[in-house]
């Protein structure tokens, strides 16, 4: 008996769970809708349960976390060391920024007491007194409407001291991010928090589960994995993991954006929806007269699949033989996407049709990383602007073939070699773009440029 609003319907393929409430008719972001609905149930629920038993359910659910890592969540939680005495803190990653990712947004907006429940419910599990909730700085809106949803919630006792009677006390607060990309990066933005410049720590040692806020333990997770621990609640974790398929399980939202008819966020059980079903049946396909190209399945970091490419899936066929697929059969999942040598990362689907010359997309790319670069290694800080002036030149066809070999270079040179993943970030685009369209990026470059480089005054450029 929901409604959404015309022209905002779901598609009969998806399954409504985190979105359940975007676009619907007759809702709002207030506490008053959200009770309406059945809101706030499995707090009280979760009150009644034992923290150890919540996690528990979490690791049954196999939620994996959908800032981009896919890690466990449940087993993140049990990397609090048993024998802490100092405060836990939980961190809500609402610095949504990678290129082609929309989804927290709307959970924020639309639907911003979901995320609340689905918090205090964390922070009674791994013991956490305090709540951060970090949001990206071109969110004004999203941290106002969190203000007045947390508000809310604490004259209802949902918040604040003795949460409906438990006797725990709980305290969320808004943090507005300080505008680069590297905020999201789990312990760039502990930094941030702390009041300092978001330069990533060296992970190990600085897991922030055991030494994160303040040097505390601290459980960093994103908006739409914390939103699933209220479904989890409510189902069980065991019916939870029945949603998606072995080792993906739950429902993820995909945002498709680029050629295609429709682009938009999907939310579908994870794994059980291929490419081809995405890209056609639920896009409606290339745009008129064009033909797909390439995808990049996961964010910008992810690396770029040929829509003609062809995989080999290890053990996955009849009797543990491998199986071989195309690129329109992958399922969309976590491992289906990292056995096809890309990822499922934070959902961005990005879609190149055959009008996207690479050189552009690999420049377009190129260029957000050598801006976001927080400049604190140098393989990743000089690397980066490396790779950004040589394909500023490709795209200007002042390039060489000896170009495309250096940049290529350059790529190997950050990958593996930084302080935090934001070298793959930036390294990993490049690496599939030269490695799957070298020919193309070749017919944009000329031996002769290499005569253009020198100066009058005779000096290279
Ligand atoms: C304790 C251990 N904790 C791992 C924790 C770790 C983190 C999580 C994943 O993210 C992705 C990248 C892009 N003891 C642990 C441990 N953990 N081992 O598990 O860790 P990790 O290192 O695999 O990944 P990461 O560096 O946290 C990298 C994506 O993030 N990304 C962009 C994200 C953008 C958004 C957005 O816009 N919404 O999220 C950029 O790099 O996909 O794969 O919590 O502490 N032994
Ligand atoms: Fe900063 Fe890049 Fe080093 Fe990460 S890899 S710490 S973003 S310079």
């Amino acid at each position: 008996d929901i409604t959404y609003k015309p022209g905002k319907e779901p598609d009969p393929r998806e399954y409504r769970m985190i979105f359940k409430n975007v676009d619907r008719e007759g809702w709002d972001p207030s506490i008053d809708t959200y009770l309406n609905d059945g809101g706030y149930e499995q707090l009280k629920k979760a009150m009644d349960m034992d923290p150890k038993v919540i996690t528990e359910e979490v690791k049954k659910s196999g939620l994996r976390g959908r800032g981009g890592a896919g890690f466990p969540t449940g087993i993140k939680w049990t990397f609090i060391p048993p024998n802490n005495t100092k405060p836990v803190y939980l961190i809500c990653n609402c610095d949504e920024s990678e290129p082609g990712t929309f989804k927290d947004r709307y959970i924020v907006h639309q639907d911003p007491h979901q995320l609340i429940e689905g918090m205090v419910i964390s922070c009674y599990a791994v013991g956490a007194k305090v709540a951060y909730i970090y949001i990206r700085e071109e969110f004004p809106e999203g941290a106002k409407i969190l203000e007045k949803a947390i508000e809310e919630a604490r004259k209802k006792n949902f918040v604040g001291a003795n949460v409906l009677g438990s006797g725990f006390d709980v305290e969320i607060y808004v943090h507005r991010g300080a505008a680069a990309y590297i905020c999201g990066e789990e312990t760039g933005l502990i930094e941030s928090l702390e009041g300092k410049r978001a330069y990533p720590r060296i992970k190990p040692p600085y897991f922030p589960a055991a030494l994160g806020l303040y040097m505390c333990p601290t459980i960093v997770n994103n908006v739409e994995s914390l939103c699933h621990v209220k479904h989890i609640i409510q189902r069980g974790g065991e019916e939870y993991a029945k949603l998606g398929v072995p080792r993906n399980n739950g429902t993820r939202i995909l945002c498709v954006s680029g050629d295609v008819k429709k682009p938009g966020y999907f939310e579908v059980e994870v794994g059980k929806l291929t490419m081809r079903e995405l890209l056609y049946d639920m896009c409606g396909g290339p745009k008129d007269g064009r033909e797909f190209k390439a995808v990049i399945p996961g964010g910008s970091s992810s690396k770029i699949l040929r829509c003609d490419e062809e995989f080999t899936l290890k053990g996955q066929g009849p009797d543990g033989s491998d199986k071989k697929i195309t690129f329109w059969d992958i399922p969309m999942d976590f491992d289906s996407l990292a056995a096809c040598g890309s990822m499922a990362g934070s959902g961005g689907v990005i879609v190149l049709d055959d009008s996207r010359k690479m050189s552009w997309v690999l420049n377009n790319i190129n260029q957000f990383y050598a801006h976001e670069s927080c400049g604190q290694c140098t393989p990743c800080r000089e690397g980066s602007t490396w790779m950004r002036k040589i394909s500023d030149r490709l795209v200007a066809g002042q390039a060489t073939p000896q170009d495309i070999e250096t940049l290529e270079s350059v790529a190997y040179q950050i990958d593996g070699k930084t302080i935090c993943a934001f070298g793959e970030a930036s390294s990993w685009p490049v690496e599939a773009i030269i490695g799957k369209f070298r020919e193309e990026l070749l017919a944009d470059t000329s031996e002769a440029n290499e005569d253009a480089r020198v100066s009058p005054e005779g000096q290279a450029q």
